[in-house]
């Protein structure tokens, strides 16, 4: 009960704050975007979204914090492009009970419009499972989206049972590999075939592939010459506050 009080609080505390972590283009290694990752401090002490996640979905409480995210998320990259890094992109993490929300929707477009970021800067970041629960309305959600030009990625792609034929349905622009997929290559021969597997059925249904959790320059050299086409992980950047992300970006040629 203390952390669902805290966690309550936590808002109006300004106990959360963001991360950004670098995803870069692995043939170029130009940078292509930005994930916005939570923190929280609870007097304090760093607590894991792994462990307060679940528990503001419990509560409902995902639903006032994803607004934070995506409105302060949307403000900062806003800034950033318009401080001379204007191809930046934003990606944001969207749990299920945020997209259930009615007005979903109407929340993006009100934190684009109130930040200046362009719809098409912005990209959702949704899981795989997430997608599978009920995927009639996210298809929904996400059309109305994808028409004003707003993007979507399947998260953790692999952790479920879904197959990419069925997930076609839906309006989405990329597909990222989950880490535990990425973290054997190329030594593992499994985890390899698996990697390329999806490489291959993502070119063939358009969608391009981010590879997660890349912490070694094997790993990053295997996913570039298996057609990955972009890459996020420790061995790029860590995931950043906004200064120290605004300090990196400047410090690349
Ligand atoms: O850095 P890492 O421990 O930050 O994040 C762990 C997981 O927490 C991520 O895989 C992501 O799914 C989830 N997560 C991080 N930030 C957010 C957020 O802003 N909203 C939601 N719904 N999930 C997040
Ligand atoms: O939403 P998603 O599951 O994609 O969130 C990414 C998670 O992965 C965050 O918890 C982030 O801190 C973590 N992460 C990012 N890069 C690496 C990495 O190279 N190795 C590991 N082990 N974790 C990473
Ligand atoms: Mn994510
Ligand atoms: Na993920």
């Amino acid at each position: 009960v203390a952390r669902e009080t805290a966690l309550r609080l936590a808002i109006q505390n300004q106990a959360f704050s963001l991360e950004y972590q670098p995803q870069v283009e692995l043939a170029s290694g130009r940078v292509v975007g930005v994930e916005a990752l939570i923190r929280w401090r609870q007097d304090g002490h760093p607590v894991a979204p792994l462990e307060f996640i679940p528990l503001a979905e419990e509560t409902g409480l995902i639903v006032a914090i994803g607004r934070w995210v995506l409105a302060t998320a949307c403000q900062d990259i806003a800034d950033l492009r318009r401080a001379g890094h204007g191809d930046l992109k934003l990606a944001v993490n969207i749990s299920a009970i945020e997209l259930k929300q009615l007005d979903f929707v109407e929340q993006v477009v009100l934190a684009l419009a109130e930040t200046g970021l362009p719809a098409a800067s912005l990209e959702l970041e949704i899981t795989e499972s997430t997608m599978m629960e009920d995927i009639t309305r996210v298809a929904s959600v996400l059309d109305s989206l994808s028409a004003m030009g707003v993007g979507a990625a399947i998260d953790d792609f692999g952790t479920g049972y879904s197959s990419l034929a069925y997930l076609k349905q839906l309006p989405v622009d990329h597909l990222k590999i989950d880490r535990s997929f990425v973290r054997d290559v190329p030594r593992d021969m499994e985890d390899s075939t698996i990697v390329r597997a999806v490489l291959t059925m993502s070119r063939t249904f358009g969608l391009k592939v981010v590879a997660e959790g890349i912490e070694t320059e094997e790993q990053m050299a295997f996913l570039r010459e298996s057609g990955c086409q972009i890459g996020q992980g420790y061995l790029i950047s860590h995931p950043l506050p906004l200064a120290a992300l605004t300090a990196w970006l400047a410090a690349r040629p």
